[in-house]
């Protein structure tokens, strides 16, 4: 039975330790602790995760690579956020909102720092002309969707993930709030994908690599462990999608960057995938 909680005047930080991440939570920005960033030989300089937030951009960046984009060569370095890497001196110079993924431009004089994986896949797609339609209308289309994710997820991953995996005490009525909400997130989704064969319409764009990360984990049961308590199997649009993505060589490779484990924590070269991918 959880007790009733009365918030008081002013509210002030007290340590618990009541959930998985609460070890790195302050209410506090800016740096902890003095580390500059590795920097390695290619134009591009990633610092991230295999998060779905971090996925994204290594999707991308393998299908540029895919398609023959030479000027896509990156280097793609672990920053652990469970381990507080993110909290560095030099990675709060690239991202002063201290979460992955960050990414430097070292094609332009003076360097690009770009942070908010939205704006990273979108500095991408405009700079090599790819995987964003050309029409104006196409356009609208794709950047609709892809804000869209960028606004949608904290109600999936900090509401839902939070509240029904990662909080210690589980309680009905942030469950019930933010469940709503995911299934309505879903049948958005699905409704979409009976109509279109991507997100964004015919093409396939950065709309599917911000989008397929976060809910293509969900309905495959890898992300909160909550595939059945969202019955996922009756989004079938979704899960066509789900699977059609899943498939391309480069999303496949994308998803190996940045692991901790069972892929490559750091990736320098195309070569790194031999005998993984
Ligand atoms: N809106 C941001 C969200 C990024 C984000 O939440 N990243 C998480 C991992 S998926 C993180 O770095 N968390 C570390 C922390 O909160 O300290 C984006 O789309 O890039």
């Amino acid at each position: 039975m959880t007790t009733q909680y009365v918030p008081p005047k002013v509210w002030h930080w007290e340590p618990k330790q009541d959930n998985k991440f609460a070890s790195i939570n302050r209410p506090t920005a800016g740096a902890r602790f003095e580390r500059e960033l590795p920097v390695g030989r290619h134009p591009l300089q990633l610092y991230s995760l295999a998060t779905p937030n971090g996925q994204k951009v290594t999707i991308l960046l393998e299908e540029l690579l895919q398609q023959g984009t030479v000027g896509a060569e990156y280097d793609a370095w672990l920053i652990d956020i469970n381990e507080g890497d993110q909290f560095g001196s030099g990675f709060v110079a690239v991202n002063p909102n201290s979460k992955i993924p960050a990414l430097v431009d070292r094609s332009a004089t003076p360097e690009i720092r770009l942070f908010e994986s939205g704006a990273i896949l979108l500095h991408l797609a405009e700079k090599f002309g790819a995987f964003i339609p050309q029409t104006p209308e196409g356009r609208a289309t794709c950047l609709s969707w892809l804000f869209w994710q960028v606004g949608a997820a904290p109600y999936l991953g900090g509401g839902f993930g939070h509240f029904y995996a990662y909080a210690s005490e589980k309680q009905q009525y942030p469950i019930d709030r933010f469940t709503m909400e995911v299934k309505r997130q879903l049948d958005l989704l699905d409704r979409q994908l009976a109509a279109h064969e991507y997100i964004a319409g015919a093409e396939y764009t950065i709309a599917d690599m911000a989008i397929w990360p976060w809910y293509g984990a969900l309905i495959t049961n890898e992300a909160y462990g909550a595939a059945e308590f969202l019955d996922v199997t009756s989004y079938r649009n979704v899960l066509r999608w789900q699977q059609q993505l899943a498939a391309r060589p480069a999303v496949r490779r994308g998803r190996l960057v940045n692991r901790r484990n069972q892929g490559l924590r750091e990736r320098h070269a195309a070569s790194d995938f031999d005998g993984l991918a």
